[in-house]
């Protein structure tokens, strides 16, 4: 009787220390996103660390310099052998991607795509910035009044095999097909990817190759930033509207001098913050990324998880925000 008491005695502490051990060890995040040295991801990973100090987990973090597909799924294939707990991405090809991540979910590792999501087959759940509809038909809404609804326009886009970009681009059109946009021609979408060299030269080629043009969408921060400057370098500011998804601290000086008179865009501390919480709710097994499920996301309050429509699921985080020279002052020193 004694022996078995000790024998349970000594498995009980066993298995106390070992999930003590457990509870010890720190959850550990590896984020990737699109390319490095793009403000909008920095600002993305602001909102990690905001959550590290409130959840206590360990992140790091990476992107491609050139935002190529084979350069995430290197990063990924190290965060899969560093034994990361869960991959937060946001994604340069949707599809390009899945395989490496299916990969990583087979060995127990939550996968939370972001910003710009992974296929259904290769993530747990997306997160959305917001609504993909309202982000395509504002800025229609924006460009056709500000060239007042008549005349040839372009879209100046991030990679072709971008997701997000590529979904808003495709709203943008079923919004063009309504009535009050009629006089207006979408002349062609050109790629940036993402680079501010590249977009600045695919302005430049947009302006010669279309003497007509009254306007250009560029929905990327690095593509209206880029743009913007092209516009300002040729003396077309205000002769060739602007508009898209513009970070404020990138482009506080273009919608003060009149190369752009107003654009869109969300908190993407915000948008990281969220992706943060998502992780950590994952990885706790608090959530699975299922529909119908939510978690708590900090300041932000309750995050409901729906269907994607995709085969997936996802979350959503606000709402596009106007700039203006007006509000401008008030935001381009937060992001
Ligand atoms: C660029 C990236 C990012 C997108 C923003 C609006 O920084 O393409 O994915 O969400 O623009």
């Amino acid at each position: 009787m004694k022996k078995l008491i000790s024998l349970i005695l000594a498995l009980v502490m066993t298995l106390s220390i070992a999930s003590l051990a457990l509870a010890e060890k720190p959850i550990k995040i590896g984020v990737v996103y699109k390319q490095t040295g793009n403000p909008f991801f920095e600002a993305g990973v602001r909102g990690f660390e905001e959550a590290q100090k409130e959840l206590g987990f360990e992140f790091i973090h990476n992107g491609p310099a050139d935002s190529s597909n084979e350069g995430q799924i290197q990063i990924i294939e190290g965060y899969i052998q560093q034994e990361v707990d869960a991959i937060a991405i946001s994604a340069n090809d949707a599809a390009g991607v899945v395989s490496v991540l299916q990969t990583a979910m087979e060995k127990g590792i939550k996968v939370i795509s972001w910003d710009s999501k992974v296929e259904a087959a290769g993530r747990n759940l997306n997160i959305d910035p917001s609504v993909a509809q309202n982000i395509g038909r504002v800025q229609v809404e924006e460009i056709a009044k500000q060239i007042g609804y008549e005349g040839q326009i372009a879209i100046l886009s991030a990679g072709a095999t971008m997701d997000n970009q590529n979904t808003w681009i495709r709203y943008m059109q079923e919004e063009l097909e309504k009535p009050e946009y009629e006089k207006i021609e979408l002349v062609t979408i050109v790629y940036g990817d993402d680079l501010t060299d590249k977009s600045y030269q695919e302005m430049q080629g947009l302006i010669n190759s279309y003497p007509d043009l009254k306007g250009v969408v560029s929905p990327t921060t690095v593509g209206i930033a880029a743009a913007a400057v092209a516009i300002k370098d040729m003396g077309l500011s205000g002769k060739i509207k602007l508009t898209g998804l513009g970070l404020p601290s990138e482009m506080a000086d273009a919608l003060k001098d009149g190369t752009c008179e107003g654009m869109y865009l969300w908190n993407p501390i915000d948008l990281g913050y969220v992706a943060a919480y998502a992780s950590v709710a994952m990885v706790k097994g608090e959530i699975t990324g299922a529909a119908g499920e939510s978690f708590e996301a900090g300041r932000l309050g309750t995050k409901e998880i729906m269907d994607a429509g995709d085969g997936g699921t996802f979350t959503l985080v606000g709402d596009p925000f106007r700039f203006t020279p007006e509000n401008i002052d008030d935001w381009k020193d937060v992001y």
